[in-house]
């Protein structure tokens, strides 16, 4: 992003992400705008130093799965760090993968998502993450389905930062036309302009929160 813009956070101060693991849970509909989206979140953090084995992702269908997902990730990571004993295995959650099944999945770079081969997983980190982030976009149609969704995902995953003390990085785009969508995502639309991909600016946010949740000094 251009520095000395109105919008946006500023200037990017960069952290160092190197020692942190990071949930990425993103919804499917409207798939052309969240790969894109979901590229440059990942992208952000392994420019903040994030190693790939320790950035998780997940899919749901909709945002509306969106705050169950995060929930259950954080749990599974959970049961995973604590467990030294292969306990993990029976830690099964509510959108039936086990939590092996859930940190397993690393990047895919795309909304199909594919299980990775265990060489990363074996590599990867079992710590709880240090923060998440939620992706989905919300286009406006001609019902109240848009506004009951977008209330209620965005209420649920602030109470879920709240309730499990980690970031929850709110990564849902709330829009009233395609048009609007692929240009937050950094791709433009029938105008032409090719708009900024807010996923950097997600990424960013998760890296810094991250190390912030460390120590507030
Ligand atoms: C049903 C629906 C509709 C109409 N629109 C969207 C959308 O724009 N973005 C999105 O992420 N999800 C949408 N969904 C799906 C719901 O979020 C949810 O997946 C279903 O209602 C099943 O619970």
């Amino acid at each position: 992003m251009a520095t000395g813009t109105l919008k946006g956070p500023g200037a990017p101060k960069a952290y160092d992400g190197s020692g942190l693991r990071i949930g990425i849970v993103h919804a499917r509909w409207n798939t052309k705008i969240i790969d894109a989206l979901l590229d440059g979140t990942v992208k952000a953090l392994k420019d903040s130093g994030v190693r790939e084995e320790n950035i998780i992702v997940q899919s749901v269908p909709g945002s509306w799965e969106l705050p169950m997902a995060v929930k259950q990730m954080y749990s599974a990571s959970q049961v995973q760090s604590s467990s030294s004993s292969g306990i993990v295995g029976a830690a099964t959650d509510l959108l039936g993968a086990s939590a092996s099944d859930l940190t397993n999945l690393s990047l895919t770079g795309s909304s199909s998502q594919k299980p990775t081969t265990t060489a990363a997983a074996a590599a990867a980190s079992s710590a709880p993450f240090d923060a998440l982030i939620a992706i989905g976009v919300l286009i406006k149609g001609e019902t109240m389905h848009f506004e009951y969704i977008a209330e209620s995902v965005s209420h649920a995953l602030m109470r879920l930062q709240f309730e499990s003390n980690v970031p929850v990085i709110f990564g849902l785009l709330t829009v009233l036309s395609e048009e609007q969508g692929l240009q937050r995502a950094g791709i433009g639309g029938a105008s032409g302009a090719e708009g900024h991909n807010h996923g950097g600016d997600w990424g960013r946010a998760a890296v810094e929160l991250g190390v912030k949740r460390r120590g507030w000094v």
